[in-house]
């Protein structure tokens, strides 16, 4: 490797945070070892010595050194390996990535997550609000085939996962979410951006994801009455 470095990744098969991280491993042609952890039962000695702050994966071990946060993780091989950069030269252009790719985790995520976690009126009061935050995120492709233009960028691989993981709750609830009526641009970004081999590969199965989270959604609704 033209850095010699050892680089390693802890996550979770069914993290998305994880499979950002992964997939900018893979677009830039890094390899790397993947450690499994068990965040069902118990997390490893290693992840509370590399997260000691927030205990979570992804972690990107590199040379040694632990690097968490998928977002900071992003950028750190981005600028580590600069083969297929994910944000661009441009300074608007790395700020409109950064911004989508944060909006995504502090705004879509908790909104999808919110419809997973409820039911009846308060259920269809979070549709509505992860529906509005959907559409916004739609406003940020300005009519482009990706975030980053004509080819994928930070933004897109940061937020491809928001596509599948709307999807799931949509399966697990019921519901729609990303109504390829009202939000047509944001619907086939999605599957484009799903579809592209190198990103497909990484995804995992359909059914292990659906009845994943539908475990989580039972424990979560059972643990709340
Ligand atoms: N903001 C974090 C979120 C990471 C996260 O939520 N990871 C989950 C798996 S999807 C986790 O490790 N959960 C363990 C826990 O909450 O104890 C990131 O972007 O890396």
């Amino acid at each position: 490797m033209a850095d010699g470095g050892e680089v390693k990744l802890l996550g979770f098969w069914g993290s998305p945070y994880a499979l950002r991280v992964i997939w900018a491993l893979k677009l830039k042609q890094v390899p790397y070892d993947y450690l499994e952890e068990d965040l069902l039962s118990k997390k490893s000695s290693l992840l509370l010595q590399y997260n000691p702050v927030h205990k979570k994966v992804p972690i990107l071990v590199h040379r040694g050194k632990p690097i968490a946060e998928s977002l900071v993780i992003l950028e750190y091989i981005d600028e580590m390996w600069k083969q297929s950069p994910l944000l661009l030269q441009d300074p608007s252009e790395r700020a409109r990535a950064r911004f989508w790719s944060k909006f995504t985790d502090e705004k879509c995520a908790p909104a999808i997550k919110a419809v997973s976690c409820s039911q009846g009126e308060e259920q269809q009061k979070a549709v509505l609000e992860a529906q509005e935050s959907l559409k916004t995120l739609e406003s940020g492709l300005e009519g482009k085939l990706f975030f980053g233009g004509e080819t994928i960028n930070f933004a897109d691989v940061a937020t491809g996962w928001i596509g599948c993981w709307a999807r799931i709750v949509e399966e697990i609830t019921g519901t729609s979410l990303i109504d390829a009526e009202n939000m047509p641009s944001l619907d086939a970004w999605s599957k484009r951006f799903l579809e592209l081999p190198i990103i497909k590969q990484c995804v995992p199965p359909w059914d292990k994801l659906i009845e994943l989270n539908s475990g989580f959604v039972k424990m979560y609704l059972a643990s709340s009455k």
